[in-house]
């Protein structure tokens, strides 16, 4: 399939991660795109195996994505949930009428043996997406949450208890057997990758659950391809998502400072937005580079804008 042609890898949770490979995906051709998806909010649900930030992805890659929720399609509908609640079934993971369709035909290939990543890209293939959508690992991978009242899985915590939970600590489970997918491997060690970007996602739920994978952060180290996050924090909030509660969680400042010192040890550059000015000499000392942008992505536009502030900054370290 070519994975010396990828020159761009780009790293990604759900939403926040998805709006910038939109716009990553508009500026890089294909096939010179991958975006490694995490999957430690891979669940199964209702006998269904569910990839939420890998479906998050195709979705706003593809242009189907609901624009309010994030997540799920746009035009939805929700026969089967109402059917269920009627039913006295479980109804605190919603899955919309057509949203089903992925989650079942995903899980049929599975069960034939099918990959994950093989399923992804013919998926990707029909919904039309030029960059190659991968998940980090084909192997199992699941995230689970420290809280103080116990350990509770992913989406147990995320979607069911709302994020409400103060965490203590968190688990990949799997992490110390997966391997990174092999489309993955191959560009980690390909001498034509040139840079690989860091989507503004929450760096504990979404980022670390990637890097936790047996070769990944390693792979990042070694290439001679620039590393760059974009910060996940604006204006010393988090855009969208707990990511503020986390750090606060886990006893960092929120702060962009804190998540640029918390990548430290294999980034070089750090896309920081201008409403947090004040951090760029304390994250320049760290010994990265910092660029100032406005990185809040409200249209196609501002996605497009970013992404290519983004691959100009990597060209220029
Ligand atoms: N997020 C919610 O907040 N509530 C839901 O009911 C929900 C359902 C859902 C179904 C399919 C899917 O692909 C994603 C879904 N999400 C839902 C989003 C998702 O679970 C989280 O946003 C991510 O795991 C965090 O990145």
């Amino acid at each position: 399939m070519g994975k010396h042609t990828v020159t761009h890898l780009a790293l990604s949770g759900g939403i926040g991660g998805a709006k910038l490979s939109l716009g990553l995906e508009h500026v890089i051709q294909s096939p010179k795109l991958m975006i490694a998806g995490n999957t430690g909010d891979d669940f199964r649900h209702m006998g269904l195996y569910i990839s939420p930030d890998l479906d998050t992805l195709m979705y706003t890659l593809s242009g189907r994505s609901d624009p309010e929720r994030g997540w799920g399609l746009a035009k939805e509908t929700w026969s089967f949930m109402e059917t269920i609640k009627e039913m006295g079934g479980e109804t605190w993971f919603q899955l919309g009428d057509r949203d089903l369709a992925t989650h079942v035909e995903r899980t049929n290939r599975l069960n034939q043996d099918e990959k994950l990543s093989a399923i992804t890209s013919l998926f990707c293939k029909k919904y039309g997406i030029k960059a190659q959508i991968i998940p980090a690992t084909d192997d199992p991978l699941q995230t689970l949450v420290e809280t103080e009242g116990g350990l509770v899985s992913f989406q147990n915590y995320f979607v069911r208890e709302q994020c409400k939970p103060k965490i203590v600590s968190l688990q990949f489970n799997g992490s110390e057997t997966a391997k990174p997918c092999s489309d993955l491997e191959q560009v980690l060690s390909s001498s034509n990758l040139e840079s690989v970007i860091i989507c503004p996602s929450n760096p504990f739920l979404s980022i670390d659950p990637i890097l936790s994978v047996k070769g990944i952060k390693e792979g990042l180290k070694q290439n001679r391809a620039k590393v760059i996050a974009v910060s996940p924090i604006v204006g010393g909030d988090a855009v969208k998502g707990p990511t503020a509660k986390n750090l606060r969680d886990l006893g960092y400042p929120v702060s962009a400072l804190a998540v640029a010192k918390y990548y430290s040890s294999f980034i070089n550059g750090f896309i920081l937005d201008k409403r947090d000015e004040h951090d760029a000499s304390l994250i320049e000392s760290l010994g990265i580079k910092v660029f100032l942008e406005d990185t809040i992505m409200t249209d196609l536009k501002s996605k497009i804008r970013l992404a290519k502030r983004v691959l100009d900054f990597s060209k220029s370290l």
